[in-house]
């Protein structure tokens, strides 16, 4: 192995002996994850990491760093989303431990598999709370943030830790896991033949979970009694790389499908099936809701309330891996527990081939609705307004994605987010990547920078200006390893819109308004790659097609109308108003 080159000093008996080779912890973490397919980290150098940074390089593993942790650690995150494998992010003791949390703990609520990997600083120290360097009880920080957290204090246990940190993050609903590492741990040596053995490689790190007959039976009985079915699929449907037995499960069923926000793309949003554009039709009317990988929490207003019509209405058939899933908010009529791919498959044999469609009626008021609206909403994303607003721009970006279906698109915001999410129509699966369950800011820049690093493809991040700032001055990194990104910003002057005014007499803008027209593109300039400012939705047009052909680390300054956007976006509902509060 390659800590094979450190040799034991010793003197005169001790001289074969001290032949023997040695090797230690930073070599043993490398050649753990190696071991195991990794084959990218994502992190920011410091103490104690910086050589384990530098050797995982010099072994050929990719280490990607950042300007901050959260960012490298969003990057990890997708890394798993996108590849079923754990992403690794790597960071220095309890601030970088910190900046990285947040980025695991919103991987674990998205069930995507990542490992943060924190150095730590010296245990006797910590735990006497003595004031070590960066002194922090890392693990016990991390413990309720994310699905499994472990420490390794002896070199010998490097592998075993390294191998329970990966199947604990892609075995049953993926999450993310910690994995705390002191800075002892990298200096200690060992006899590197007792140290490969000690190396596990993980077999089967995701066994599959075969659903029950019974419960199969189940599913299609209660999917079989639906007059007006629905399938919804969630990022669990995408995550589980089944597409072929997914699409065949929708067709035979010919049930209208919803996907949700980074399921778009499973199959085409043009798909005549698809029922994004009759959304409220579908949830309200449906009698049998069949989940996918997706759960009922807020995103899909837990499965009641007037989105979901008469209380009562529906029958449930919920698919997941995770069976404390079921009857989170609802009952499930037809539970079926396993994974997505195993599920899917057992439910497409159980169909066999004379399958009944759906009643007419129903498809034909779904296709109703759906060309209602998508007629409605024409005109809006034709126009070539200047000053833009969302629509006008969106039009543009949704005829990029039609032309280019294999870029990759990473959307944040708040209109900027839900309008997009709307309009853009995704062609291919696991090609929309986003907020996710939280709706959390900053995920934009290091998510499109695993993006272009694990697929190779065109990524197009489409950023309010506000999420933007999260994430910003990632731009650097883009340029640094010469990325295939092109940002648009859409700048309204700030969160939501930029036409909001102190409600004091004081001289303070009000909270939510940024300085007026930055030139966020000179940022781009500032580091070698391509800024541009736009007006127009024909200009961003043309700027964005010329970044997706040249490939170049491109930032567009598209300037929206400030008065353009709502309050929240599309979630307004959720956020608390004063009844005291003058109107
Ligand atoms: C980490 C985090 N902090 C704060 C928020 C609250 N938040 C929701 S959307 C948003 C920004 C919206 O503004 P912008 O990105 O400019 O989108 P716009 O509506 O203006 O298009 C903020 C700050 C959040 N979701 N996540
Ligand atoms: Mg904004």
């Amino acid at each position: 192995m390659a800590g094979a080159a450190i040799k034991a000093t010793g003197e005169g008996a001790e001289a074969a002996e001290a032949e023997r080779p040695l090797t230690d912890g930073f070599h043993l973490v490398i050649e753990a994850l190696k071991l195991n397919g990794i084959d990218t980290i994502y992190g920011v150098p410091g103490i104690p990491i910086t050589d384990l940074g530098r050797m995982a390089q010099a072994a050929g593993i990719r280490v990607i760093s950042f300007r901050h942790e959260q960012n490298a650690g969003n990057a990890a995150a997708i890394t798993g989303f996108l590849t079923k494998k754990p992403g690794i992010c790597l960071t220095v003791s309890a601030p970088g431990f910190l900046n990285g949390l947040t980025a695991l703990a919103n991987a674990t609520t998205n069930c995507f598999p990542m490992i943060l990997i924190s150095g730590s600083s010296e245990r006797e120290i910590v735990d006497l709370q003595q004031g070590d360097y960066e002194e922090m009880d890392q693990l016990a920080v991390a413990k309720p943030l994310c699905k499994a957290a472990f420490r390794v204090l002896h070199a010998a246990d490097i592998g075993i830790g390294v191998a329970r940190a990966i199947r604990a993050a892609v075995s049953g609903r993926p999450g993310g896991v910690y994995l705390d590492l002191p800075a002892k741990l990298f200096a200690r040596v060992m006899d590197a033949d007792t140290a490969a053995k000690s190396l596990v490689r993980v077999i089967d790190p995701a066994p599959a979970q075969i659903p029950a007959p019974a419960a199969v039976a189940r599913a299609l009985d209660v999917l079989k009694s639906a007059q007006r079915p629905l399938i919804i699929l969630g990022k669990g449907a995408a995550y589980a790389q089944a597409d072929d037995d997914i699409r065949a499960l929708v067709e035979k069923s010919g049930a209208p499908f919803l996907p949700m926000s980074m399921a778009k793309g499973l199959l085409p949003d043009t798909h005549p099936q698809c029922a994004g554009a009759a959304r409220s039709t579908v949830l309200k009317d449906a009698d049998v809701v069949m989940l996918v990988g997706a759960r009922l929490n807020w995103l899909l207003s837990h499965g009641k309330g007037k989105a979901w019509g008469e209380p009562g209405s529906k029958k449930f058939v919920q698919i997941d891996i995770e069976p404390k899933e079921m009857d989170s908010n609802v009952e499930i009529a037809a539970p079926l527990v396993g994974d997505i791919g195993s599920c899917v498959a057992a439910l497409v044999a159980g169909m066999g081939s004379k399958w009944p469609l759906p009643p007419a009626a129903w498809t034909s008021a779904v296709n109703t609705k759906k060309e209602e609206n998508i007629a409605k909403m024409a005109p809006r994303l034709m126009n070539n307004a200047a000053p833009m607003d969302f629509y006008g721009a969106l039009g543009a970006l949704r005829a990029i994605i039609k032309e280019r279906p294999d870029a990759i698109l990473v959307n944040e915001g708040a209109n900027t987010l839900d309008l997009a999410r709307g309009v853009i129509d995704m062609y291919q699966p696991r090609k929309r990547l986003d907020v996710g369950t939280w709706g959390v800011m900053g995920i934009g820049m290091g998510f499109a920078i695993a993006a272009a690093i694990q697929t190779g493809k065109r990524v197009l991040a489409i950023e309010g200006d506000s999420a933007f700032g999260f994430s910003g001055m990632e731009v650097e990194t883009i340029c640094r390893y010469n990325l295939p990104v092109c940002v648009v910003i859409f700048n309204n002057n700030g969160i939501y819109r930029g036409t909001d005014v102190n409600l004091s007499a004081g001289a303070d803008v009000a909270t939510t308004v940024f300085v007026k027209d930055s030139r966020y593109e000179k940022m781009m300039d500032a580091f070698g790659g391509v800024g541009v400012r736009v007006t127009t939705p024909d200009e961003l047009k043309r700027a964005v097609s010329a970044a997706m052909d040249s490939g170049r680390p491109t930032l567009i300054n598209a300037a929206i109308d400030p008065a353009a956007g709502s309050e929240s976006g599309r979630i307004g509902n959720l956020n608390p108003q004063s009844k005291l509060r003058k109107k």
